[in-house]
């Protein structure tokens, strides 16, 4: 009975040296690869991008208000999914809000094509870091505890190392950023890494431009972006 008890703990502690031991050889590691600059270091978003936010929404919206308009995914344009839904009815704005603010929604988003692969392969690179740079909602009864749940869930448990949650991306340093978000601002106003956009449902009919690289979806050449960043 005593051993039924204490296994439990045990496991936990040893899923945790583990992850300590995992976290300072990696440490140990970058800093003797970074003595050379040669790491990289990727940041990657997580709503849009690895996370379908999109689909998810749209999904719940339909399900939890049958007999309202709604905005397919080839008509939505414009990042605030809140500001597009209220154009179409001032009351749509705050019934869309309440399908990302309620229980389950982030953590039962679906995973984007190729993403979750995408990044394991990435973080088994040489001289590759990668962090997933996600902004949580300010109301946060559940979504930050969600999207760590997401990534523990199809990331696995060590990849909750890598979790940057912040409402300020440009304060983040890093070699690339790849997100879905048309305009990233912070209080940086330089930040060190290239925005690589992720091509969404809302931003794909921005036009292309010579100083912003996209990445059309997963299939997308990223090892190649990836590999542009090291020289
Ligand atoms: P990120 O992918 O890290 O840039 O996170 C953006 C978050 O904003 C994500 O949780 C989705 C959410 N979001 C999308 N549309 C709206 C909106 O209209 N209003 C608010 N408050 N959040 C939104
Ligand atoms: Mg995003």
């Amino acid at each position: 009975m005593k051993i039924m008890s204490i296994l439990p703990v045990t496991v936990r502690l040893l899923g945790r040296e583990r992850t300590l031991f995992h976290n300072q050889f990696n440490c140990i590691f970058a800093k003797m690869s970074s003595s050379s600059g040669k790491r990289l270091r990727v940041l990657v978003d997580m709503d849009g991008v690895i996370a379908d936010f999109e689909g998810g929404f749209l999904k719940k919206f339909r399900a939890r208000y049958p007999n309202e308009p709604y905005i397919t995914l080839e008509d939505r344009r414009g990042f605030w999914v809140s500001s597009q839904y209220g154009s179409l009815r001032s009351d749509l704005c705050e019934k869309a809000i309440s399908i990302w603010e309620s229980k389950d929604f982030f953590i039962e988003l679906e995973p984007i094509p190729g993403g979750v692969q995408a990044v394991k392969e990435m973080a088994k690179m040489e001289n590759t870091d990668v962090f997933i740079c996600t902004s949580p909602i300010k109301h946060y009864i559940h979504c930050p505890y969600e999207k760590y749940a997401w990534i523990d869930k199809h990331l696995g448990f060590d990849f909750l190392e890598q979790i940057i949650l912040t409402r300020d991306k440009t304060v983040v340093t890093g070699d690339i950023l790849i997100d879905d978000k048309p305009e990233l601002i912070g209080v940086e106003p330089n930040p060190s890494w290239e925005h690589v956009l992720f091509t969404a449902c809302h931003n794909k009919h921005i036009p292309p431009s010579f100083s912003r690289r996209r990445l059309l979806s997963w299939a997308d050449d990223w090892r190649g972006l990836l590999e542009s960043k090291r020289h």
